[in-house]
């Protein structure tokens, strides 16, 4: 392996969700035809690579990660034969492809688990899943008090008495990963789309495969050691492909000795990098941040990856516009109707686009955050979807505000987006943030994202290596990497002096001294 082989060390890898891209047949939901129309724009920002959330046949009981069959297209998204043309497009405009495989559990309409439903207690189809008899005298109380990651019982009881374990929702039953069955047919889903040409794997839920349900509460199925015998097979079977294949682990783990271990050399390649992620707008909390996740990255020689959000946490404009700016899953709950600043949140969301991309490793982008778009949280009830609202009985607002359909054109909504109405609510004020109000404009967050993905991919310094902290007043991050290049994020409230340069590359805001305002990311020759 060749290190310009390895794309995946730095690339910005650009998430897109299906459901909110763009949709050409007017029934409100984004497309494959969509993103395929919208390739040049994808390309034009500047990213190397595109991660596309599950596209699979699915009753979408959680937006798509309830899968029914794992080697097919939704038809509410196109067909196989458009998968393969957007695949091959997608190569043909220089941009890698990694897809979504969730393989933790399936939707409740998998072949496999409709056969397990009617087999029967005892049968080998069951044995795929998880089933159980209830605890009580009539088998009526669930056999463990495990509590589902969305709120209320991990159980459900079906018709015949038994009762299968779902971590997610009741319509996305866990499979049994202890048995083989499981593993071969997960190791030939990867050859199907390994063989259709993508180049990277991104693996939902990534540490709760393995089970041991004697065990108490979560530690039930976070992070059993036996998971990593999964990634070494897949790792094996990835390696066989030509070209740079990668496996890419949706790890949420707080301890960074077990987090590195997934990154070994043979198993995973890369992992998103939750604390990060998670950070308060802090520069103490966020340099050790930084320093930790550099620190477990480099014994396994595996990249460090920096990621702002996703289509499961709360859009960074809002977070960063709020007075307590971490992200926890509990946190949401209670922070939802608090005063927000969208200014000081876009502010610093320029400002934290800049630091991420000038961190050594990789980059995601979440389809949206290129336009500074922030959290709906006025979504009315009954349209609300997500799964973890409804489960939570709206304790929860849900996910649903981040994953809003794009704004690309026009002063209202669809604004492009759609011919009829998107299937989730856009609000008017995104009039000012769509691509074609962006385009052009140098103080848009758009141009801000094209400018800063250009001049890194021009920068020998920017990607993979190494940094250096510079010295920095209280609430600062200085950084260099060589050669001759320098990273500076003012995160306190005072205007600071930067720090000797050549000349300023880009910044957040414009400068017109050489003081680095407030909630400020320059980029400095030196
Ligand atoms: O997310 C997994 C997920 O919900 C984590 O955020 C969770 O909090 C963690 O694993 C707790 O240990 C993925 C997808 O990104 C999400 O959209 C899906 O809803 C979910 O899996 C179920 O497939
Ligand atoms: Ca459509």
């Amino acid at each position: 392996m060749s290190t310009a082989d390895s794309w995946w060390r730095d690339a910005v890898i650009y998430q897109v969700y299906p459901r909110s891209f763009a949709d050409t047949n007017g029934d409100g939901v984004g497309d494959l035809a969509g993103i395929s129309e919208r390739l040049p724009y994808l390309r034009e920002l500047g990213v190397d690579a595109l991660w596309f959330s599950p596209w699979y046949p699915s009753p979408m009981a959680d937006a798509g990660y309830d899968v029914a069959d794992y080697r097919d297209i939704d038809p509410v998204f196109g067909t196989i034969g458009e998968a393969e043309r957007l695949i091959a497009d997608a190569h043909a405009a220089d941009l890698r492809v990694v897809i979504d495989i969730v393989p933790n559990h399936c939707s409740d309409a998998h072949p496999w688990f409709v056969e397990a439903l009617a087999a029967g207690p005892g049968s080998p189809q069951r044995q795929r899943f998880w089933f159980r008899p209830g605890r009580g005298e009539h088998g009526e109380l669930p056999p463990t008090d495990l509590q589902s990651i969305f709120g209320g019982p991990a159980w459900t009881r079906v018709a015949d008495g038994e009762w299968y374990l779902h971590l997610f929702a009741a319509q996305q039953p866990d499979f049994n990963w202890a048995n083989p069955e499981v593993r071969a047919e997960f190791l030939d889903v990867l050859r199907v789309w390994l063989d259709r040409g993508v180049d990277g794997i991104r693996i939902d839920s990534a540490a709760v495969l393995v089970k041991n349900l004697d065990q108490p509460g979560e530690w039930s199925y976070t992070d059993l050691d036996g998971v990593h015998e999964i990634y070494r097979d897949w790792r094996a079977l990835t390696d066989t492909y030509p070209g740079d294949r990668v496996l890419i682990g949706e790890v949420w783990l707080p301890d960074h000795q077990r987090f590195a271990a997934y990154l070994r050399p043979d198993e995973l390649h890369a992992a998103f990098n939750f604390e990060f992620l998670c950070c308060p707008w802090d520069a103490d909390l966020l340099r050790a941040a930084i320093d930790e996740s550099l620190l477990a990255h480099a014994p396994v020689s595996a990249p460090a990856s920096w990621v702002l959000s996703n289509h499961d946490v709360t859009r960074t404009v809002s977070r960063f516009g709020r007075t307590d700016s971490a992200f926890s899953f509990p946190d949401r709950q209670r922070r939802q109707g608090l005063p927000l600043d969208l200014e000081l949140g876009t502010r610093r969301a320029r400002a934290a686009a800049l630091l991420c991309l000038a961190l050594p490793g990789a980059a995601y982008l979440y389809q949206g955050e290129e336009l500074g778009l922030w959290e709906v949280e006025d979504i009315p009830e009954q349209l609300l979807q997500d799964p973890m609202y409804h489960r939570s009985n709206g304790t929860d607002p849900g996910r649903d505000g981040c994953r809003v359909p794009l704004p690309w054109s026009g002063v209202e909504p669809p604004f492009g987006f759609t011919t009829s109405t998107p299937w989730l609510p856009q609000p008017m004020g995104w009039k000012d943030l769509t691509v074609e109000a962006q385009s052009g404009d140098p103080h848009s967050m758009l141009e801000l994202y094209r400018l800063a993905l250009r001049i890194r991919a021009a920068e020998s310094g920017l990607g993979d290596g190494a940094l250096r902290w510079l010295d920095a007043p209280d609430g600062v991050l200085a950084f260099a990497r060589e050669p001759g290049f320098a990273c500076v994020v003012n995160l306190s409230d005072v205007a600071v002096a930067l720090p000797p340069h050549e000349s300023v590359l880009l910044a957040s805001q414009p400068l017109d001294t050489t003081l680095l305002p407030p909630d400020t990311a320059a980029w400095l020759r030196t």
